[in-house]
C-alpha cells in the first residue's frame, strides 16, 4: 500500500516537473503555469561571483588537479605512490551552506587560510534554470525526496554551493526570545543570552540584507493575511533577504534575479575576497584522527580525506588543517563523525525536523480581492504566530506543479485532472510545530523519527486553524492533504457544515500505522543532531562547537542547536555559526 502510493507520487512528480529540450513541459499550459526562462537577467552578469576562489572538480583531470589548486594560492604536495594530492591550510570547512558559509567568511577575514569543500556543484544566478524538475535534481539532497525510514516524513535539504541558503524561501526570522531563554537556562548554553549572540544576529541580518518591508505580496501570502484579518487575528510580516519589491516566486529553485541573498552571494563572496578557496564536487569521507595525549580529549583531528566526484579523477584529496569544521548539515554531519570513529552518544541523536502539514483552498480565477497565481511573488512574506500557549505557526510554501501533484490525494483520474487545472489558484497554508519529538540519524540517509504526542496534537490544532483561515479568506473549496482527499465546498455551506468538517480534520500519522486516512508530514528544517551541551553527557560538542572527543574538530551548522527553534532556522543557524567561528578564530591566538 505504502509503496504503491509512493510510486504514484514519484510518477506524478516526474510528469509535472520534467522538461523537454526546450525547457517546456506539455502539461504546464493546461494548468496555467509559466516559467520565466527567457527573461533577460536584470544585471548582466558575465562573471560568477565565486569564480576566482573556486576549483570545480568536474572541470579537472588527474593531470590538471594539483596545478589548478596551486593557482588558487594553495599549498599543495603530491604523493604519486599513494595517488594522493595533499593541501595544507589553517582551516578546512566541510559544507558551504548556512553554517559553513558564515564560518568561511569569518575565519578568512581573520586572516586564516580557509579551504571549503562542497560535494554539490556551483550554480550562479546565470546558471539557475528556475525549473522544478532539473532544480530538484541539481540543488537538493537526494533529488528533493528523502523519506524517513518509516515513510512518515518527507524531508527536503539543499545540496549545492550555498546549501539550504541557496534554495531557501528567503524567510529571515530571528531566534525567538523564549527559545534563547530555554537554551541558556535549560541547556546551559550561556552564549544564547549574551551580547555576543545579539550582536551576531544583527550582523547576520545586516550582511544578508534583511528587509522588513514587502511592497507587493504574492497571492498565497495575501490569502494568509486576509484570512487572519477576517478572523480577527494578525499575521506578521516576515523579513526577506531580498529587496522590497522582490517578486520572482521561484527562489526555491535558485534566484535568477540575483536579488535574493543566499550564502552563495553573501558570506561565500566575503570568504573568497579574503583568499578562501572553494572546491566543488568534493565529498568529505573521513576525518583524520590520531591519539591525543591530553586528559580532556582523547583524540586530535588533523584534517579530512575526500572523494572527488569525477570519473576522470582517481586521486584522492587530503586536506591537513589546524582546525577542521564539519558544516554538512544536520543530516550528514553525524554520519561523518561516526564513520570517522567518534563515539559520543549524542552524535546523531535529538534530530528535530519541524514537521508540517498543509491545507489548501481554491480561489476562483477572477477574484478581484485576491488576484495572482500561487507561484508568483515572494514565497514567504507573512506568518501567523498564535502566541505563547500554542506551539505552532502558520506559513505558506513554494510549491512547483510537480510537488503539488505528488502531494495531492488521488481519488480518480478525472478528479485529479481537475485539481491540477486549478493548480495556479490553489493557495496552501501549512502548520509547523516546534517539535518535542526527535529522531536519530547515525548513518547518511537513514533517518528514524518519533513523534511526541503533543506534536501531533499541535499539528492538528494548527491544521484546523489553517483551514479556518482559508475559509475566512474566501476560498470556495478547502481541504487537507490527508490520504482520503477529504474536502469541503464552502459556498452554500452552513456554520454547522464547517464545524462538522473541522471535526474530521486530523493529523494522524503515516502509512505504517495502518489507519484509514493518514498524512505524510513535510520537513525543510533539520536541527540538533550534534547538539551543544555543557558536558560530554549532554552534548556532542561544547559551547565553542568543539567535539568533546577530538581536539581541533568543530561543528558549525544546524546540528549544534540545543533543540527545535520553532521558526525558520536560518538566521539562528547563521548567528550561531557566527559566534562559534569567532571563537575558533580566537583559539588560534592562544
Ligand atoms: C526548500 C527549503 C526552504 C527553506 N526555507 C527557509 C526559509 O525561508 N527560512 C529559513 O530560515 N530557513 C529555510 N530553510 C532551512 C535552511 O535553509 C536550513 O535550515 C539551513 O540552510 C541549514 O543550514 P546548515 O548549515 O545546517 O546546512 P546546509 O545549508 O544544508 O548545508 C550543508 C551543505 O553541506 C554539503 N555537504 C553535505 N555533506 C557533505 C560532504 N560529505 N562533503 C562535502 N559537502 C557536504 C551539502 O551539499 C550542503 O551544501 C529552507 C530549507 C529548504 C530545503
Ligand atoms: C568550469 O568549466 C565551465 C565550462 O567550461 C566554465 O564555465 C567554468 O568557468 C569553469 N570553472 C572554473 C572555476 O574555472
Ligand atoms: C535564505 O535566503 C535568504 C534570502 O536569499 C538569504 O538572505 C539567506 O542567507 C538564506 N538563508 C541562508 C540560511 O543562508
Ligand atoms: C531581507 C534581505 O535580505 N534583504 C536584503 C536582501 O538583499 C537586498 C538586495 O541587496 C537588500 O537590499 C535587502 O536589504
Amino acid at each position: 500500500m505504502f509503496l504503491l502510493v509512493c510510486t504514484t507520487s514519484l510518477c506524478l512528480l516526474a510528469f509535472f516537473s520534467q522538461v523537454d529540450e526546450k525547457s517546456n513541459n506539455p502539461s504546464w499550459e493546461a494548468i496555467g503555469y509559466k516559467v520565466d526562462i527567457n527573461k533577460e537577467h536584470p544585471k548582466q552578469q558575465t562573471e560568477r561571483p565565486l569564480q576566482k576562489g573556486m576549483v570545480e572538480i568536474m572541470n579537472e583531470t588527474d593531470d590538471t588537479l594539483a596545478n589548478s589548486l596551486m593557482q588558487k594560492g594553495l599549498d599543495v604536495t603530491e604523493n604519486l605512490k599513494e595517488n594522493i594530492c595533499k593541501i595544507t591550510c589553517d582551516v578546512v570547512i566541510i559544507g558551504s551552506g548556512s553554517g559553513g558559509g558564515v564560518a568561511a567568511a569569518i575565519l578568512a577575514k581573520s586572516g586564516k587560510k580557509v579551504v571549503v569543500l562542497e560535494k554539490g556543484n556551483y550554480f550562479s544566478q546565470r546558471d539557475y534554470s528556475n525549473l522544478e524538475g532539473p532544480s530538484l535534481d541539481q540543488l537538493y539532497e537526494s533529488g528533493g525526496i528523502l523519506p524517513t525510514l518509516d515513510g512518515k516524513v518527507m524531508i527536503q535539504a539543499g545540496s549545492t554551493v550555498g546549501g539550504g541558503s541557496a534554495v531557501n524561501w528567503s524567510a529571515c526570522i530571528k531566534t525567538p526570545s523564549s527559545v534563547l531563554k530555554e537554551w541558556a537556562e535549560v541547556h546551559k548554553i550561556k552564549m544564547y543570552e549574551s551580547h555576543e549572540y545579539t550582536f551576531a544576529m544583527n550582523k547576520v541580518c545586516e550582511r544578508i540584507g534583511v528587509n522588513e518591508k514587502c511592497v507587493k505580496e504574492g497571492f498565497q501570502n495575501q490569502v494568509l493575511r486576509k484570512g487572519c484579518e477576517n478572523l480577527g487575528l494578525k499575521a506578521e510580516f516576515v523579513a526577506q533577504n531580498a529587496s522590497e519589491n522582490h517578486y520572482c516566486g521561484s527562489c526555491c529553485f535558485g534566484c535568477r534575479s540575483g536579488d535574493k541573498k543566499g550564502a552563495d552571494s553573501t558570506w561565500l563572496v566575503d570568504a573568497v575576497e579574503h583568499g578562501a578557496v572553494i572546491i566543488t564536487g568534493c565529498k568529505a569521507e573521513k576525518l583524520l584522527l590520531t591519539n591525543n595525549h591530553e586528559e580532556k580529549r582523547r583524540k586530535k583531528c588533523l584534517g579530512v580525506v575526500s572523494h572527488l566526484l569525477n570519473p576522470k579523477i582517481s586521486k584522492r584529496l587530503l586536506i591537513e588543517a589546524k582546525a577542521t569544521i564539519s558544516a554538512c548539515g544536520s543530516l550528514i554531519t553525524p554520519s561523518l563523525l561516526i564513520s570517522s570513529g567518534l563515539r559520543n552518544p549524542n552524535i546523531g541523536k535529538h534530530l528535530h525536523l519541524h514537521p508540517v502539514l498543509m491545507a489548501w483552498g481554491y480561489f476562483p480565477e477572477n477574484d478581484p480581492v485576491l488576484p495572482g497565481k500561487n507561484y508568483e511573488g515572494g514565497i514567504l512574506t507573512s506568518v501567523y504566530k498564535p502566541g505563547f500557549d500554542e506551539n505552532y505557526i502558520l506559513e505558506v510554501p513554494g510549491l512547483g506543479p510537480g510537488t503539488f501533484a505528488a502531494l495531492s490525494a488521488w481519488e480518480s483520474g478525472k478528479d485529479f485532472k481537475e485539481r491540477m487545472l486549478r493548480y495556479s489558484r490553489t493557495a496552501h497554508v501549512f502548520a509547523l510545530v516546534k517539535d518535542y519529538g526527535s529522531g536519530e540519524v547515525k548513518s547518511a540517509g537513514r533517518i528514524n523519527y518519533k513523534f511526541h504526542k503533543s506534536d501531533v496534537e499541535n499539528l492538528k490544532k494548527g491544521l484546523k486553524q489553517a483551514v479556518r483561515v482559508l475559509i475566512a479568506a474566501g476560498a470556495t473549496e478547502v481541504g487537507t492533504q490527508s490520504s482520503d482527499g477529504r474536502r469541503l465546498k464552502c459556498k452554500g455551506s452552513s456554520d454547522e457544515d464547517v464545524q462538522e468538517f473541522l471535526e474530521t480534520v486530523d493529523a494522524k500519522d503515516g502509512p505504517l500505522s495502518m489507519v484509514e486516512d493518514w498524512n505524510i508530514y513535510g520537513s525543510a528544517h533539520q536541527m540538533g543532531s550534534c547538539r551543544m551541551g555543557e558536558s560530554e553527557k549532554e552534548g556532542a560538542v561544547d559551547e565553542n562547537g568543539e567535539s568533546w572527543e577530538a581536539k581541533g574538530l568543530y561543528v558549525c551548522d544546524g546540528s549544534v542547536l540545543p533543540s527545535a527553534v520553532g521558526v525558520n532556522p536560518m538566521i539562528t543557524i547563521q548567528s550561531t555559526a557566527y559566534c562559534l567561528a569567532q571563537r575558533i578564530a580566537k583559539s588560534f591566538d592562544v
